[in-house]
């Protein structure tokens, strides 16, 4: 009974939990003043919600976040985190404690550490990810809750953070549930935990909560600059300088803390595949000086072409997740995206798209400095709770965080709303909401999202999606050859009946490396090989394809990919192998690619 009614607070206890949010975004904290927490971490694998529950307490109040320690020898305290085992974070639970590689649920992590403050320095605790739903207290007390395993949050602390010893606890469940972001199908590993970088980072009082540089598509010597500071304080001067361009402005905020300018240029390098060029920009506030690496392009439509710096292009992409090589899990440093967009260089690719939900910054940036256009998407996958108000909310949030973090980037030049959902009116209402909400925040650049088709006859493909409207491109999603009519991609033929560009956002089929045999054989590289061929035969013949992004750079782990001694729990449509090992169709889809480079 006492169990139960401690059951029943506890519920009233996440509901306040629920309340508390983040504090709004801060962008660029890499070139930030930050204390990195990364490294060990003491857990705490908390598979019943023990942690929230002590019925002597209330549990309100009580909570393995107090990290309690027994004060007299006949207290009785049933966790201490000084002696649970360590774990090296960022990293996904699943690939560093053989007992978590299916675990889904609670585990809880706390951090101690030293921090010395600043007089008059404010600070933020900052994860660039944690999958999926994370509850965070510092020194015992909560900052707030955040939902989404992919894009960054942080929260103030300036109070709460002492200067000498402090404790950070986090709580991360990442219990798949049907109103989540994605929802409970969906053919990746749920990788767990504290997945990206967490940091302290220190502002002044008032500083650049964002900013924001778009190049005029009518005239490419003239540049718009956007600012904003975490608060609407008017009369703040910022000085914006990019020293290579001799561009040296003072601006000064509006009341409602924002500042704009349009900077005239002569002879801009123009950001390319070719040329990644990226300038050094410096914004300084008072004695604070943010930096940053700025590329100029444009992007946009024409008909059924994309134009980049106003010259028709063809995106050379792959698609890929965020997961090393030799199953070592979800990918989280510069080091992982270094070796992941090598071979992205390598198979000739000057695009990439980043599935199905926001990659790690280093990725962008790395895939930024090399020259490799994005498509950034948000994990919109299949059967989402389309009726849910909370579940839109919470995509719109995922959304907007996606896009506040990467606004700058030159390289990103599709921001994608959804991937493969099944058609219907719920569906049309929330997609559209998040089409809406995406030009609202960033008007400058290409909506998508990959489409299913649906097929007029067996051989005759027609694209029919009311979506079509609302988003810049058109991508779609097919498995001729795999999923469909094995083997018989040239007699397709395709309707795409929008004035639009159209990316193949997905073609494949498995193939387990060194397996091999005839053509029509399944799992063999040559099966592989035979439905690159035929695909990329039917794919040239489409009006209007501007690009595409096959699935996949290399296998990775599924859940859903159970087959014993082919599949093994990883996804086998990968060009590569887990271990970057080359199948057969990766030489097709490379000699296409080269192909196209050299009209
Ligand atoms: C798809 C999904 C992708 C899957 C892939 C497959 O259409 O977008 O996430 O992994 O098919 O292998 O079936």
């Amino acid at each position: 009974m006492k169990r139960l009614l401690s059951t029943l607070i506890l519920a009233a206890a996440s509901a306040t939990i629920a309340a508390a949010q983040p504090s709004p975004q801060i962008s660029n904290v890499l070139n930030r003043t930050t204390t990195s927490l990364n490294g060990d971490w003491n857990y705490i694998v908390d598979v019943q919600e023990e942690g929230y529950y002590d019925y002597r307490m209330n549990p309100t109040e009580w909570g393995f976040f107090l990290n309690a320690k027994p004060q007299k020898p006949e207290d009785l305290i049933e966790y201490d985190f000084d002696k649970a085992a360590t774990m090296k974070i960022p990293s996904d639970w699943n690939t560093k404690d053989d007992r978590l590689f299916f675990y889904e649920g609670t585990v809880w992590f706390k951090k101690s550490f030293q921090y010395h403050k600043t007089a008059a320095k404010r600070q933020f605790l900052y994860f660039g990810a944690a999958n999926y739903e994370s509850i965070v207290y510092l020194n015992g007390k909560i900052l707030g809750r955040h939902e989404g395993g992919f894009t960054p949050f942080n929260f103030e602390v300036t109070d709460l953070l002492k200067d000498g010893e402090n404790f950070v606890i986090v709580k991360i469940d990442n219990k798949r549930k049907k109103e989540n972001v994605p929802t409970q199908i969906f053919d990746w590993w749920n990788y767990g935990g504290i997945t990206r970088d967490v940091m302290i980072v220190e502002t002044e009082d008032t500083y650049i909560e964002n900013y924001k540089f778009t190049l005029d598509k009518a005239d490419y010597n003239r540049i718009y600059f956007d600012l904003n500071l975490d608060k609407a304080t008017q009369g703040i001067a910022v000085e914006l300088q990019i020293p290579e361009l001799k561009i040296k402005q003072t601006l000064t905020t509006d009341a409602l803390g924002k500042a704009s300018v349009t900077l005239k240029t002569k002879k801009l390098q123009l950001w390319s595949p070719e040329n990644p060029k990226l300038y050094r920009v410096t914004l300084k506030l008072g004695e604070n000086v943010l930096e940053d690496e700025i590329g100029f392009r444009s992007v946009e439509t024409k008909g059924k072409k994309i134009l980049l710096n106003g010259k028709e292009i063809f995106l050379c992409g792959i698609s890929m997740h965020e997961e090393k090589f030799n199953g070592g899990g979800r990918a989280n440093s510069l080091d992982d995206a270094k070796a992941l967009l090598k071979e992205v260089k390598e198979l000739g690719c000057n695009f990439v798209r980043l599935a199905h939900y926001p990659h790690n910054e280093y990725t962008v940036r790395e895939a930024e400095r090399q020259g490799i256009l994005v498509w950034s998407e948000i994990p919109v996958y299949w059967t989402i709770d389309w009726t849910n108000p909370k579940t839109l909310d919470n995509a719109k949030s995922q959304l907007a965080d996606m896009i506040r973090r990467d606004q700058n980037r030159a390289n990103v030049i599709i921001w994608s709303i959804a991937n493969e959902t099944p058609h219907g009116d719920d569906r049309e209402r929330f997609l559209s909401a998040l089409a809406t909400h995406a030009r609202s925040l960033d008007s400058t650049r290409l909506i998508s999202m990959a489409m299913e088709v649906t097929s007029a006859s067996n051989f005759h493909n027609r694209l029919q999606d009311n979506m079509n409207k609302y988003v810049d491109i058109i991508s779609f999603n097919q498995y001729i050859g795999w999923y469909r009519d094995v083997n018989d991609a040239a007699k397709m033929t395709w309707e795409i009946p929008y004035d639009k560009p159209v990316i193949i956002s997905e073609f494949g089929g498995g193939a387990k490396y060194g397996h091999h045999g005839a053509k029509n054989q399944r799992w063999t590289e040559e099966f592989q090989e035979n439905l690159y061929k035929e695909n990329t035969a039917m794919l040239d013949k489409i009006d209007g394809l501007s690009g595409t992004t096959p699935w996949i750079l290399k296998d990775f782990r599924s859940p859903r990919r159970v087959l014993d001694g082919i599949q093994d729990y990883y996804n086998r449509k990968g060009l590569l192998s887990d271990k970057g090992e080359k199948k057969k169709a990766w030489y097709v889809l490379k000699a296409w690619y080269d192909g196209k480079k050299s009209k």
